[in-house]
């Protein structure tokens, strides 16, 4: 036998990227170096496959730009000029620096900012936020994702995990919501498009013709903004033909009669005005919805991404229900299956050590924090980034620069290259990646817990997340005992391990296998939660009505404090809201910038990582606009001219290509692309304006103008 290949070893990893799949991954490691990566071929849902972005994540670990030891800024802010120091020296600085701040100004002048860059239990969620919340840091709420979707769901059914992912192989009608499955959850996309390939009919509903769309049976267009004008009009076809489910109804939900009253006025022609979709098309969707069971609805992300975003997740929310499509395996709703992992989330992120009165800063609005244009009782001083990118991925990005151009703001940054907003550091922290720490990945696209070996160390001196903030913990004289546990430890009390859902699974078990589906949901994908009712809301049932509803911003991902809950009433029941920024809703804004755009995430890119290496961007092609034919024409806009779009809020370019998957009106650039290769980026035209509930991004609600570059 070949010698090299006996010195072979595999590890269980876990793909840390903020992705639904959260995949199984098995690294190959040889004379200590990571030499390749699969997905694991025994995993349900990974099934073998990673994704174009990953699968030669062993490169991302080699990369020649990557940051290998601490550094500390010698230029001007953005100048990208830097000279390396020790670590000693860097955590000196940081620690002496935030100390200085405290005893001046007090600890509100600090804040931190991260996100889910790395979804690791151990390096992800936690790796500063308990840090932050002990030094009584302003507290930064992270609502980029989906948490509008998560309140407007908690309110409807509760913190179920919703129709199993895998379950879909059992549906006959799928509709899936305003999700790009093919590009963003490729290995739901596989059970889906097996379950089409035995006979069941995928109807995509997405602004413009995505990858997803044109793989789809049916591909309905709404205008952006307008879905809830077509829920709320299925709500009155099923009603107004009798298609309803009523011995469901009458017996597990809450707000039938008042749903109905509603629904009545929301007719498939007024709905056909709001969203473009022809009446009788709306009629036809919602009539085989209701007859083909089992029937399943994957609601995507970037539902909720206009402001009247999350009252149309919640009347989509309304219509499994309606139809008693919850009585089937395969029937339902899926949004995201995190809310019966057993996660100790106030264990990870020690909530409780967030002073009374702590200042809150939105992630979205950073940039008008920190340029003054949001009035702080303290203004922020100092900010330290882990685990996200503002510049590419939040909205507003000219405010943001102008903040990070700030002589007296110390910025400091961990991360893995000279990102966009990494170019501002003052101290610039080397961090750690998957195969180099131990870590389980929160899972929120599946009901499997996943585990990640640590099977090299890191190259140069590069940290993992958790040990720099152990390091700082120690300078600043934290002695909470979760600052002192090792990785390990930190697993051991960040999982409940005692849980019914963790039955015969522990650690070690973890570590043997790699994965474990949750032991609460029974055998693979033969479940219907909800056949009779059991929603964990207040009433057990179902709630197309919640009286007194009030917002609030839950989803996993946010700071967990229940005292930062706005608490504005909201409508008792869902409907069609409209959007801020539409021809139809600002006639005097369109008047300037006529368009609507949406951008949507990369299918080679991970948000914005891997969108500075080489051949993920050849793959993935030069940040494009996709415009129609009729909006090229009248701006004298021909195929692959450079074309610059923009509007009060500021202007990036790109590549146009002309096209009929879009409408016109419409345009769609993606995201991810960096703005040192680029000449700006999506976010620079976005609004950080929330949506209507769980202080939501508002992407898909922006006018802008496209112009010859
Ligand atoms: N390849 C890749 N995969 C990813 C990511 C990535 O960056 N790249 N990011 C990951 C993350 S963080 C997330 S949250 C998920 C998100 O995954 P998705 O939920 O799929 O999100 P998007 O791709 O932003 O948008 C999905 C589709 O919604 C459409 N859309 C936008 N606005 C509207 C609207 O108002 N109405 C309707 N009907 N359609 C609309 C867009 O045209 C797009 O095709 O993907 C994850 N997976
Ligand atoms: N226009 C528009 N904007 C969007 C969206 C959209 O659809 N359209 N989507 C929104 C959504 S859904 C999301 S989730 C956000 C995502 O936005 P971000 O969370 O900012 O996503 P990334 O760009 O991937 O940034 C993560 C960064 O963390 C770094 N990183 C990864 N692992 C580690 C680690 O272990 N340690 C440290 N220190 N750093 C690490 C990566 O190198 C990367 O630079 O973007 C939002 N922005
Ligand atoms: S990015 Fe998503 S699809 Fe790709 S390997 Fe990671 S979890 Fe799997
Ligand atoms: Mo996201």
């Amino acid at each position: 036998m070949n010698q090299i290949a006996e010195e072979i070893q595999t590890f269980h990893g876990g793909c840390p990227h903020d992705c639904p799949d959260t995949c199984s991954m098995q690294f190959k490691v040889q004379d200590e170096k990571l030499i390749g990566v699969r997905g694991n071929p025994d995993h349900p849902m990974t099934q073998g496959g990673l994704c174009v972005k990953l699968k030669d994540y062993e490169k991302r670990h080699y990369h020649p730009d990557r940051l290998l030891y601490p550094l500390k800024r010698t230029g001007p802010k953005g100048s990208k000029q830097f000279k390396r120091i020790s670590w000693d020296e860097a955590l000196d600085e940081i620690s002496n620096k935030w100390k200085a701040i405290i005893a001046s100004d007090g600890p509100h002048a600090i804040i931190p900012n991260s996100y889910l860059g790395n979804q690791g239990l151990v390096h992800g969620l936690n790796g500063g936020d308990a840090f932050f919340n002990r030094m009584g840091a302003t507290v930064c709420e992270r609502t980029f994702c989906g948490e509008g979707s998560c309140t407007a769901w908690l309110l409807t059914v509760g913190p179920t995990a919703g129709v199993d992912p895998e379950s879909f192989s059992h549906s006959k009608y799928i509709v899936i919501w305003a999700c790009n499955s093919v590009s963003t959850n490729l290995h739901h996309w596989r059970i889906i498009n097996e379950a089409q390939k035995n006979g069941a009919k995928v109807v995509v509903i997405d602004s413009y013709a995505s990858k997803t769309a044109k793989e789809a049976d049916w591909h309905i267009a709404p205008k952006p903004g307008t879905d809830g004008a077509l829920a709320m009009a299925m709500i009155n076809v099923i009603i107004s033909e009798g298609l309803q489910d009523q011995d469901y109804i009458d017996n597990y939900t809450v707000g039938y009669a008042e749903l109905a009253e509603r629904a009545k006025t929301r007719t498939p022609e007024w709905a056909e005005e709001i969203t473009g979709i022809p009446a009788d098309d709306i009629r036809k969707f919602a009539r085989e919805y209701a007859t083909t069971p089992p029937a399943a609805i994957r609601l995507g992300v970037a539902l909720e991404r206009t402001y009247g975003g999350s009252q149309a997740i919640r009347a989509a929310t309304c219509l499994p229900a309606l139809i008693g499509a919850w009585r089937h395996v395969g029937g339902g709703a899926l949004q995201f299956p995190v809310w019966e992992h057993p996660y100790k989330f106030d264990v990870i992120c020690r909530p409780d050590l967030i002073p009374e009165g702590t200042p809150v800063v939105n992630n979205l609005q950073i940039g008008r924090a920190l340029t003054g244009e949001l009035q702080l009782e303290t203004p922020i001083q100092s900010m330290m980034v882990w685990n996200t990118n503002p510049i590419t991925q939040s909205p507003e990005t000219d405010k943001i620069i102008k903040g990070l151009e700030r002589e007296d703001l110390f910025l400091v940054v961990a991360e893995h290259f000279i990102s966009d907003t990494a170019t501002y550091a003052d101290i610039l922290l080397p961090a750690a990646m998957g195969a180099e720490m131990e870590d389980m990945i929160l899972s929120w696209g599946h009901l499997y817990l996943t585990y990640n070996t640590k099977c090299i160390e890191p190259p140069g001196e590069a940290k993992p997340n958790n040990e720099i903030f152990r390091q700082l913990a120690k300078r600043m004289g934290y002695e909470e005992e979760n600052f002192k546990w090792s990785d390990t430890e930190c697993l051991e009390n960040y999982v409940d391990w005692d849980s019914p859902t963790c039955e015969g699974i522990d650690l070690a078990y973890m570590r043997e296998h790699g994965f474990a589906r949750l032991k609460a949901f029974g055998d693979k994908d033969v479940r219907a939660r909800h056949a009779k009712g059991e929603f964990p809301t207040p009433t057990g049932k179902c709630h197309f009505m919640v009286e007194g509803a009030t917002n609030f911003v839950a989803g996993p991902f946010r700071q967990m404090y229940e005292g930062f809950q706005p608490g504005e009433a909201l409508d008792s029941l869902p409907d069609y809201l409209a959007s801020r920024e539409t021809p139809e809703t600002n006639s005097e804004l369109a008047a300037k910038y006529p368009l609507n755009i949406i951008s949507p995430k990369s299918h080679g890119f991970l948000n914005s990582c891997y969108a500075n290496v080489e051949d993920k961007i050849k793959r993935q092609g030069e940040q494009f606009v996709l415009i129609n034919e009729l909006d090229a024409v009248t701006r004298g806009v021909k195929e692959g001219d450079q074309v610059r779009v923009f509007n009060d809020r500021g202007a990036f370019e790109g590549v146009a290509k002309i096209s009929e998957d879009v409408n016109s009106g419409i345009i769609v650039a993606t995201l991810g692309y960096w703005r040192q290769l680029n000449n700006g980026t999506v976010n620079c035209i976005s609004s950080a304006e929330f949506g209507d509930m769980g202080h939501s991004t508002t992407f898909s609600d922006n006018l802008v103008e496209v112009s010859l570059a």
